[in-house]
């Protein structure tokens, strides 16, 4: 191509052209009628071209749990793009991601000791079930292959994650996906469980399905359960008391490993660093990405069991133990941005303090929305709550995205919804007093959507 054709080809490119760009997770036609663009970001809120702040429901997509461009680890990616852009950690290694590597190990509980990075929470999942099924192998058990999964999961996009996950429409457009994947059925019941604050008394007995996924395949054929501690995008469905455990029981029972996807529950998000330890349930290996640095840098990861690292150990030590990685596994920018975010996390005390504001922020949820028009049940755990409307007979998913559209052109909020559901999960920085205009200026949303 010649330098004159690509320069008129730059000067044809019409700027802010809204077509080429196709969306995620979107109605793309929809949206590029009536585009919502967001410009900038600081602390607790969005800013939109014209200059309007936008205060941030959804910490991005449960990423930002710093809050948003915060100094220290805009400084952090800064300087380490000039200090080491890039480099391999296929044969080679830089001292950030050996550096954040220890700093997960040290948060994570039990035993999990070795990180394994990627950069997003599909990732992370296919990471897992990959190590899952290669530890049997190493173990001479190499029949072990079968994964189970859970109703209402989410795990990503990838082949691996949407086979084990039990989002409907995420599966059913894809074809034949994994084969010797089974689930296990959702935890939640409206009749048993509406308006929860945290985890609810009815539902530990699920967790026995396993016993029957057990009959039906045999143990010898099952390598590892995959669950979400709290499932969070679709709907927000804390755990039952009891549910956890009983899962965990199981799977030691007859040696399945247990695999927690905190891409959602890690980092603060329930009041711990792990959703693991508030459970007080140490799985085999712990699915992260997201708010691993805030949401700066695409990110994620898995933290293995000693046990799981050392089967792997073995052999002439020239050999390669793991034939999987991503070329950005650990990627400088992505661990600098990392290592900044746990110190403010750290230096901030904001697991703690999410903590400490978890039963108000119950408190408040149950009063702003509980008797609004169309709610029909509202869940809260950690700093996160999700408000279930009633769907309009013709058009499941409606009344939802009205709130959304609306809370963000009208009233100033982001909020994230999935099917009928809306959720909040704001930066973990919020005060008590944005605690209460968050609530406002949702439950007048919601007033306004008939
Ligand atoms: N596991 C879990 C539990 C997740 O929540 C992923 C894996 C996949 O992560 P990546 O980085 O590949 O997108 C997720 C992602 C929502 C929402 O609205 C949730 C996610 C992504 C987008 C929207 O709830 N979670």
């Amino acid at each position: 191509m010649s330098l004159a054709h690509d320069q008129s080809s730059i000067r044809d490119a019409a700027p802010n052209d809204l077509e080429a760009f196709w969306l995620p997770f979107t109605a793309n036609r929809s949206f590029k009628k009536n585009p919502r663009i967001i410009a900038g970001a600081k602390d607790m809120h969005y800013i939109t071209p014209e200059g309007r702040k936008v205060m941030d429901g959804t910490a991005g997509l449960w990423c930002c749990n710093a809050g948003h461009s915060r100094q220290p680890v805009v400084e952090a990616i800064q300087k380490q793009a000039a200090e080491l852009d890039f480099a391999p950690t296929f044969q080679f290694g830089h001292p950030k991601a050996f550096q954040l590597a220890s700093r997960i190990a040290a948060m994570a509980p039990g035993d999990l000791d070795h990180v394994f990075f990627c950069n997003s929470g599909s990732e992370a999942v296919d990471t897992a079930l990959k190590i899952a099924l290669a530890y049997w192998n190493a173990r001479g058990q190499g029949q072990k292959t079968r994964l189970i999964g859970r109703e209402r999961g989410y795990h990503g996009v990838g082949f691996g994650g949407i086979s084990v996950g039990g989002i409907v429409n995420n599966r059913k457009f894809f074809g034949g996906l994994l084969t010797g994947v089974d689930h296990l059925p959702h935890t939640y019941n409206r009749a048993e469980q509406a308006f929860t604050k945290g985890q609810p008394e009815w539902g530990a007995h699920l967790a026995d399905e396993l016993e029957r996924i057990v009959q039906l395949h045999d143990a010898s054929t099952i390598a590892a359960v995959i669950v979400e501690p709290m499932a969070g995008s679709t709907g927000v469905l804390p755990p039952p008391k009891g549910y956890l455990e009983r899962l965990r029981a199981i799977c030691d029972k007859y040696g399945f490993l247990l695999i927690f996807d905190e891409v959602i529950s890690g980092f603060g998000r329930l009041g711990t660093p792990f959703a693991a330890e508030r459970f007080g349930v140490t799985p085999d290996m712990i699915c992260f990405a997201k708010a691993v640095n805030s949401g700066t840098v695409p990110m994620g990861g898995v933290v293995a069991r000693k046990g799981i690292y050392d089967t792997f150990m073995k052999g002439p030590e020239h050999v390669i133990e793991l034939f999987h990685g991503y070329t950005y596994s650990g990627h400088p920018l992505a661990a600098a941005a990392g290592v900044a975010t746990l110190d403010l996390y750290r230096d901030e005390d904001l697991f703690a303090r999410a903590a400490a504001m978890e039963e108000k922020w119950a408190d408040g949820a149950m009063t702003a929305f509980k008797g609004l028009p169309n709610v029909l049940d509202v869940r809260t755990m950690g700093i996160v709550c999700a408000i279930d409307l009633a769907s309009r007979p013709d058009a499941v998913g409606q009344r939802a995205f009205e709130v959304m559209d609306k809370g963000f052109r009208d009233h100033d909020v982001m909020i994230r919804i999935t099917g009928d559901t809306l959720a909040l999960s704001p930066p973990l920085m919020i005060s008590d007093d944005q605690i209460g205009e968050l609530f406002d200026k949702v439950a007048k949303t919601i007033r306004a959507v008939h």
